[in-house]
Order: C-alpha cells, then sequence, then structure tokens
C-alpha cells in the first residue's frame, strides 16, 4: 500500500538586498545554500528592496538593480515551482508588520546592532530613522512566513538572535503566534573575507574592486583578482593561524570543490602560492560561468521577469497576510471586512 501519511516540511526563509551585484562571499555564504535547501524545505526567498533605501540609492539603478537580482535568483537554480520568490516592496504585509515589531524593539537592543554601527560609520551623513530600525523590519520579513531555519551568513546571525526575541516576546504577550526561527548557518563559505583585506569580510559595497568577486565577473578579471589577493611571505599553502589571506583561499577553494584542508594542502605541497592561486580562479570561474549563462538568457526575456514577480509577489501575499491579520486582531486592531 502507498505510504498515505503526508510528510510536513520545514520551512525556510532568507532575503537579499539588491545593492549591487552580490560577491563570491554572497553565494557561498548564503545563495548557494538556498538552492541546495528547495527540495527538503518549504522555502521563501526575497530581494530585500525596502531595507536597501535605509542607505541612499539612485532611483533607476535601484529599479534595474531589483530586476538583476530577482533574474540572479532564478539563474543560480531557485525555481519558482518549488519556492516562494518575491519581490518585498511587492508584499506590503513586510512594511505593515515592521512597523508593528518595531513598537516591540527596545532602544538599545538597536543600539547594539553591528550592522548599524558599521553602516552608520560608513554613511554618517544619513544615519537615518530605518537604519536604526532595520532589524523590525527584517523580523518582520522571516516570522511572516513562519519559518523554522534562515540560511544567512555569519554576519546576520546578530539580527537572527534579535528576530528571536521579538517572536518570544510577542508569543509571551498576546500569545503563542510565531515560530521562533533558528539561523541556519553552513560551516564552509560562511564567512568569506576580503581578498585585500583578510580581517574585513567580503562586501560588495567595498571600494576597492581587487576586495571581492562579483558573481558577474569573467574569468580573466576573477584570475586577475585572485592573482592579487593578500597572502603572507611564507610561500607555503597551509591552514593554520595567523596566515588569514591563505586560510581565506582555502576556505574558498574547498568551498567550491568540496575538498578538505588536509586535501588541498597536499595537492599543494611544494608549490607556490602562484599555482594555487589560478587553482582557486579557475575554480570558483568554472562555478560561476554557467550561472552567467543562464543571467544573460533571463535579462534578455524582461516581460518573463515581470510575469515571475508579480505571481511571486501574490502567492507570498496569501501566506504573509493570514500571519499579519493573525498579529492584528492579537494586538487589538479593528480588522476591516
Ligand atoms: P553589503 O556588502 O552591501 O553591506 P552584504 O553583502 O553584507 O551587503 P546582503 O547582500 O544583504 O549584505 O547579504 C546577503 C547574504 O549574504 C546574507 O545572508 C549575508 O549573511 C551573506 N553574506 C554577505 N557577505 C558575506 C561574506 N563575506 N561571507 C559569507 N556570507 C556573506
Ligand atoms: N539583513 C540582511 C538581508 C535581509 C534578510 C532578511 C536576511 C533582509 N531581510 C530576512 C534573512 C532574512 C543583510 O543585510 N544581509
Amino acid at each position: 500500500m502507498e505510504n498515505t501519511v503526508q510528510e510536513t516540511k520545514k520551512r525556510a526563509l532568507s532575503c537579499i538586498q539588491p545593492t549591487g551585484v552580490p560577491t563570491l562571499g554572497n553565494y557561498l555564504g548564503a545563495l548557494r545554500n538556498w538552492v541546495s535547501m528547495q527540495d527538503e524545505f518549504d522555502c521563501a526567498f526575497a530581494v530585500a528592496d525596502l531595507h536597501a533605501v535605509t542607505v541612499k540609492q539612485e532611483p533607476a539603478k535601484l529599479r534595474t538593480q531589483i530586476s538583476e537580482m530577482f533574474a540572479l535568483l532564478l539563474a543560480i537554480g531557485l525555481d519558482p515551482e518549488k519556492s516562494l520568490l518575491f519581490v518585498q516592496s511587492q508584499v506590503p504585509a513586510h512594511a505593515q508588520l515592521g512597523w508593528l515589531l518595531a513598537c516591540q524593539t527596545q532602544f538599545g537592543e538597536l543600539s547594539r546592532m553591528t550592522q548599524f554601527k558599521d553602516k552608520s560609520a560608513r554613511h554618517a551623513d544619513n544615519i537615518n530613522a530605518g537604519l536604526f530600525s532595520y532589524p523590525a523590519l527584517m523580523a518582520a520579513d522571516i516570522l511572516l512566513y513562519q519559518p523554522d531555519y534562515v540560511p544567512v551568513g555569519e554576519d546576520q546571525k546578530q539580527h537572527c538572535e534579535l528576530t528571536r526575541d521579538l517572536a518570544i516576546r510577542f508569543n509571551n504577550r498576546y500569545s503563542p503566534t510565531f515560530t521562533v526561527p533558528e539561523p541556519y548557518i553552513m560551516k564552509t563559505g560562511a564567512r568569506v573575507r576580503s581578498l585585500q583585506d583578510p580581517t574585513k569580510k567580503m562586501s560588495k559595497s567595498d571600494e576597492n574592486q581587487n576586495a571581492f568577486v562579483s558573481m558577474k565577473d569573467d574569468k580573466d578579471t576573477i584570475l586577475r583578482k585572485f592573482r592579487r589577493a593578500v597572502t603572507d611571505s611564507e610561500a607555503c599553502v597551509r591552514y593554520a593561524e595567523g596566515k588569514d589571506g591563505v586560510n581565506n583561499l582555502m576556505e574558498i577553494y574547498s568551498a567550491v570543490t568540496g575538498k578538505s584542508m588536509e586535501q588541498i594542502e597536499v595537492e599543494f605541497d611544494g608549490r607556490g602560492y602562484g599555482d594555487f592561486k589560478t587553482a582557486v580562479g579557475e575554480a570558483v570561474a568554472a562555478e560561476l560561468a554557467p550561472i552567467q549563462e543562464r543571467y544573460a538568457v533571463l535579462m534578455g526575456d524582461k516581460a518573463q521577469l515581470e510575469a515571475l514577480m508579480k505571481q511571486g509577489a501574490e502567492r507570498a501575499s496569501y501566506v504573509a497576510n493570514k500571519t499579519l491579520s493573525k498579529v492584528m486582531k492579537k494586538m487589538g486592531f479593528v480588522i476591516a471586512r
């Protein structure tokens, strides 16, 4: 007899800001894991455009970047038939729940957020209220879909902890409403570092173009950036404390090829950094090439992209609005019928 028991899948949700072309860090730390989670989990993924305007954006450029990011999510292999795939601003419930959660979030909690401290130092002329209250909107993005897991890079752990605190606080104050989610951080690729300063994370908004590999870089550019990557004077490929530059390259190589640190040390035993850097560059270029081809095709059909966005927003709204109205009823709002 056929097994008729319906398995309920765990849920996962994550978002990415359309603030530029994603880097190898975004890909290895987050995006790639999203693709591999699609079969095992019920997934929702969004382009977090409302978050992007916490720093100044040029309207025409933002518009392009939103479409490009959406196309890139499709190009890496996210499948709109398996997962919810949408643009955050097209689902108004995010901004609505964001406000309600901002009213449950303390000034002190927000003041402790590292990303706020970093970004307000980098954009000292525009420390706006949105930049400060951003984690409440991020909590709304997450809690609307009741996920069990939030697949992100290491840098987002603090925001995920705050989301958990808000969910628990709301559940205790009103009644159980939100699933309390956990960050889902992969071991490899969780924190890809800058190629020029391996004490910092690789960031797409770095002024130094050589510090990051963009997902749209061609093979020559990728090889050149790895050739220029900062290493050390030991000329020995081994994973050890104090060798931040080499460790970072080994982590990237390991994440892309699946080889362990020991295997990499054996492979490059007695060979200099030149060979090693070329091998890392080649492996990264080979991983990105098929994505770049699919991306070019998708960007050539704007009508299809827009149709997929619309469909995604409708499906996401259905789920999000259910949670939002539950929350509003519990808080005492009068729901329009
Ligand atoms: P910016 O560099 O413009 O500040 P960002 O790349 O840090 O932005 P997002 O684009 O929102 O921020 O990040 C999307 C996802 O990529 C998040 O899950 C984040 O944790 C992950 N991520 C970002 N940088 C890295 C990195 N260097 N290594 C691993 N994961 C990363
Ligand atoms: N804050 C994240 C982007 C982001 C996000 C989210 C990630 C916005 N909303 C919800 C996970 C879940 C960032 O800056 N990387």
